[in-house]
Parts: structure tokens; C-alpha cells; sequence
């Protein structure tokens, strides 16, 4: 550390500090789809999975007459070129989703204009397994991923009631959107119809169901040792609900949270198969009601809430919410909301309110790769909203320190998760 690092700095050179620090702090990515190598399928990283990310499939259906069944009737190979050919050679890559591709691309050293994918097939064949996600996590910068991991998925169950090794860098975190959002597919897999595990359920529930599904959870909690159990939520959520989801959520699933000691994370706002047809690339996004966070805060102090929501309109209230309540932790800017003019107006929205008590960003990333994309265009974004912040408090007469920079850089990427979530620092 330079012996200068606790004088304050001048105005000038204020913009290029800041940027120097959020570059070289590595983060702690608190929620992506990652998944160890050794989860074949579920492994996902190359050029043909950046180009068929369901954010591009969306955007390819803007620019080009193909018909969406066509597509889905492709190969993913030929659907990469297709996309490759429609955004990047037939039209400038300006999105955000499509600028990312490029800052993968040149990141690697590959040349972004390239007029076909041979040259990134041939480097991505020979870049495999831990190699890769070692390389990309450097060049990203990320200390940590939190994986999704559905247990309710056959696919994703076996792997982990496999031998398939884990990566020490990739935390799981249990996903359990269909006991909220899909009751009769969770009621199959906790039934055995589907799976034959041992828990029975009917469509009303009764003590010993409820007793049953905690046991269901506790044993996934044993084997997966997730960070924080996660559900993804309609923007229509409502706490308390009398509903078989309500209680569920209620008896079954905060009170289990509780007793492991893990945070509850929720995603509320997605509004799923809006065009079915495009499948992934077919959500959209829809305004929930802040009041029914406040009162699940309320109402289970001892439990502590992960919460991203997904409309731009919701950003401000959920600001105001973590103000009164210290067990919510607003995280990221999720989805929709991952361009750079939203991700500025939320991360200085949130300074102003929460100073530095929130979790400025989380990649998302789906590919492997895209955490290279995700974390550069977020850095630059976060280092703009914290120089404006500190230029504002030098105005003011506070002589801002190199130290300073880096303490809250270090509580927005690494401490402020590690806390909540209480792991080790
Ligand atoms: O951002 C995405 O890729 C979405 O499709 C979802 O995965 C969302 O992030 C989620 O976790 O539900
Ligand atoms: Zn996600």
C-alpha cells in the first residue's frame, strides 16, 4: 500500500483512482448460473453459448424474418451463426447484450469484426474445464460465483446426488421456484411420482406435509451446503397470502431458512412465458408491490432477505425499505434492469439512500464468459456513480482517501454479501 493512500486526493486525479481501485478489487459474484465442469450438460461456456444467450435470441428476432420455430429446429452451431451473421455482420452490435459478445471477444484477444466464428471455435476448443473458468475468472476479476441450483430439476438433482467433483470458487445456492410458482411439478418431484424420494404431498396441506417438506429441504441443505436458499417471484407476490404458496413460503421455507442460519433470497418481478414461443427469451418484466417486502421483514425478524426486484419503478421503494429494515439487503441490478444508463441512475440512487450497504451488481451470467462482459461494463459504471458521490462529499469538504476508496469498494464487491451471509471474510 502506498504510504500516500490516507491523503486526500486531488479532484483531478479523483475519476482515474477510483477506477484504478474498483479495477483491481475482485468481486464476489452473488448470483450467476454457473456450474463446476463436471456438471456436463449444465456446463455452459464458448462462443456458441455466448451467441444463443436467450438476451440475443430476443434481439435476433427483431433484426432478421426467421421464423421462431426454424430456429428452435436448429442446431445451436448454426444458430450462433445466424445470430453472429444478423448482429454482429448485417448490423452494429450496439446493445448492451451484443457489446458484451465484442468485450468477451477482445478480452480473449480475438478480433470482434471477424466475419464468421471459425477463429473463436478453434480458440474456445482448446480453452476446456477448470483451465477456463479459471482464465475467465481472472480476466474478470471475480473471487467467487454463487450458482442457481434447482433441485427440483432431474438433471441438475443427479449431478449433485452424483460424485461430479465441485469447484471451490462456485457456491451453491438453493433455487426453489416451483414449491412457489409450480406446486404441482414441485408436488411430483416431493410425491416420488417422478423421482421416487420419499415425501409425500397432496394439493392441501396439512402438518405432517409441512413436516415432510422441511425434511425434504434440510436433507438438500446437508448435501448442497448452499449460501442462501432463492426463489424467483412473480410481480403479483404477496406476504402474507392465504394460499398454498403462502404457506408454504411461511411455515415451511423461512422457518427452515431460519433454523440453517441462511438468507432468503428474493427475485420478484419476472412475468414468465409472456411469448412462450421464444421460450427463455420470451419474460418480461412487470411492477411488484414493495409493501409485501416490508412486511415479510417485518413480520420475520430473524430472517434476512437477499432482494432484487426487476422493475426500474420498484428501485427507489426498495431503497426506502432497506432504510427501515437492516435484515434486507437489496442486491444488483437484475436482468432488464444490467444496461449501463439503468445500472448508474440505480447505483447512485442507492449510495445517496444506503451509502455503502448494498450489493451494487451480480452478473447474472448464464455463460461462463459473460462474467468478463458483465463485471468490465459494470466496474465502469459503479466507478462513474462512486467518483460523482466522492466529488460531491469533496465539494462538501471531506478529504477523500485513497484508503477510503478502497474500504468501500471492498464492502460493495466482497464484505457486505460475506456479512449477510455470514461467511468467513
Ligand atoms: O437473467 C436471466 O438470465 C434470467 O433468465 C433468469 O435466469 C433470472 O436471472 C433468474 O435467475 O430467474
Ligand atoms: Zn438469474
Amino acid at each position: 500500500m502506498p504510504e500516500t493512500a490516507d491523503l486526500p486526493i486531488q479532484s483531478a486525479e479523483l475519476a482515474a483512482e477510483v477506477e484504478r481501485i474498483v479495477d483491481d478489487t475482485y468481486v464476489f459474484d452473488v448470483h450467476t448460473h454457473q456450474y463446476p465442469p463436471s456438471f456436463k450438460t449444465l456446463f455452459s461456456a464458448g462462443i456458441d453459448d455466448l451467441l444463443t444467450y436467450h438476451y440475443l435470441i430476443a434481439e435476433l428476432f427483431r433484426s432478421s424474418h426467421v421464423a421462431v420455430d426454424s430456429f428452435w429446429d436448429m442446431d445451436k452451431p448454426r444458430q450462433a451463426d445466424l445470430i453472429w451473421d444478423t448482429l454482429f455482420v448485417r448490423n452494429t452490435p450496439v446493445s448492451e447484450a451484443c457489446r458484451g459478445v465484442v468485450c468477451v471477444l477482445t478480452a480473449y484477444g480475438l478480433d470482434p469484426s471477424a466475419p464468421t466464428l471459425k477463429e473463436a471455435r478453434e480458440f474456445f476448443s482448446d480453452l476446456q474445464g477448470n483451465a477456463h473458468i479459471e482464465k475467465a475468472m481472472k480476466l474478470a476479476r471475480v473471487s467467487d460465483m454463487v450458482m442457481t441450483n434447482d433441485i427440483f430439476d432431474e438433471q441438475e438433482a443427479k449431478y449433485w446426488e452424483s460424485s461430479a467433483a465441485r469447484h471451490p470458487a462456485l457456491h451453491p445456492a438453493l433455487r426453489l421456484d416451483p414449491l412457489l410458482r409450480d406446486w404441482e411439478r414441485a408436488q411430483d418431484v416431493l410425491s416420488g411420482r417422478v423421482t421416487n424420494r420419499r415425501y409425500a404431498a397432496q394439493t392441501t396441506l396439512r402438518d405432517e406435509d409441512v413436516t415432510s417438506i422441511r425434511s425434504f429441504l434440510d436433507g438438500w441443505i446437508e448435501r448442497m451446503k448452499p449460501v442462501y436458499m432463492a426463489v424467483s417471484l412473480p410481480p403479483d407476490f404477496v406476504y402474507p397470502e392465504d394460499s398454498i404458496e403462502g404457506f408454504l413460503l411461511k411455515e415451511a421455507l423461512l422457518p427452515t431458512a431460519r433454523e440453517h442460519k441462511l438468507p432468503f433470497s428474493m427475485m420478484i418481478g419476472a412475468r414468465r412465458g409472456v411469448n412462450p414461443a421464444l421460450r427463455d427469451a420470451g419474460d418480461a418484466v412487470g411492477y411488484a408491490d414493495i409493501t409485501s417486502v416490508e412486511r415479510i421483514c417485518l413480520e420475520n425478524p430473524e430472517n434476512r432477505f437477499l432482494v432484487s426486484m426487476l422493475s426500474r419503478e420498484n428501485q427507489h421503494e426498495l431503497c426506502v425499505a432497506a432504510r427501515k429494515f437492516s435484515n434486507l439487503m437489496p442486491f444488483g441490478c437484475w436482468w432488464f434492469l444490467n444496461n449501463p444508463s439503468i445500472v448508474r441512475e440505480i447505483t447512485t440512487e442507492r449510495l445517496e439512500m444506503l451509502g455503502a450497504t448494498f450489493i451494487p451488481q451480480h452478473s447474472d451470467a448464464r455463460v461462463l464468459d459473460q462474467i468478463i462482459y458483465k463485471w468490465n461494463h459494470a466496474r465502469h459504471t459503479i466507478s462513474a456513480a462512486l467518483t460523482d458521490s466522492y466529488d460531491a462529499l469533496a465539494r462538501d469538504g471531506w478529504r477523500v482517501t485513497t484508503d477510503q476508496i478502497r474500504r468501500d469498494v471492498k464492502r460493495l464487491f466482497q464484505e457486505n454479501f460475506r456479512n449477510f451471509a455470514r461467511l468467513p471474510a
